[in-house]
């Protein structure tokens, strides 16, 4: 399996949205034409800054013959990684990856910090994750736990986000990991969402929960350290 990246500006600049395309070949070189549907898609496209502080997550469009193709932003300077997460028809998932230095390429990374509360509110919910034990190597399960920010209900009428309860992204805190996460009960409506993940080694990882609530979706990240 090999991926070609191209971008309509070799180097954008800050604050400047490219078009991006990637070319999925076989090791034969030839273009792999058929994609399993995974969480609803056939391209899940995540593009996070090096230090980690930005995040998006995108859904390129199949132009055919094994190539998607996607506008992504890159709002400030500084490197990108783009990471492309697919299946190939019949195959196991698999993920390209690509850097993109965006202006001056260096900008002002900020130095990644294990968040103080893992208690967040964002668009007006206030999110909790849990993990029922965390140590490198070993499965765990992460719940994210919904309230209402404001009230303190429990919020259980969360709406499927790509054909599951959620959508849970996991970078390791030098982004060289993406790291595949299960919900546990993909029919679950809230207020806990539940992941199995394996988290490879100890360190810095960022995680992002992405959840969707009266048709909007929201995004939730939190940074911790695994022993
Ligand atoms: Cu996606």
């Amino acid at each position: 399996m090999q991926a070609e990246w191209k971008l309509s500006k070799e180097k954008p600049a800050a604050g400047e949205t490219a078009q991006v395309t990637v070319q999925i070949r076989d090791s034969d070189g030839k273009p792999v034409e058929k994609f399993d549907v995974n969480h609803e898609k056939l391209m899940h496209l995540i593009v996070v800054s090096k230090d980690l502080s930005h995040f998006a997550h995108l859904h390129p469009d199949y132009r055919q013959n094994g190539l998607f193709q996607a506008d992504v932003p890159f709002p400030t300077d500084g490197e990108y990684k783009l990471i492309a997460d697919f299946i190939p028809a019949g195959g196991t998932a698999r993920t390209e990856t690509h850097w993109v230095a965006a202006g001056s390429g260096a900008g002002s990374p900020s130095a990644l910090q294990p968040d103080a509360s893992l208690v967040k509110t964002v668009d007006g919910k206030e999110v909790a994750l849990t993990f029922d034990k965390l140590k490198a190597g070993q499965e765990t399960t992460m719940t994210f736990t919904i309230k209402d920010a404001q009230s303190k209900a429990p919020i259980t009428n969360l709406q499927p986000y790509l054909g599951a309860v959620g959508h849970v992204v996991v970078i390791s805190g030098d982004a060289e990991q993406y790291l595949h996460n299960h919900p546990l009960d993909e029919s679950a409506k809230g207020p806990n969402a539940a992941f199995a993940t394996t988290f490879p080694k100890a360190g810095l990882y960022k995680i992002w929960g992405q959840f969707q609530h009266e048709g909007r979706v929201f995004t939730v990240p939190f940074t911790i350290n695994v022993p």
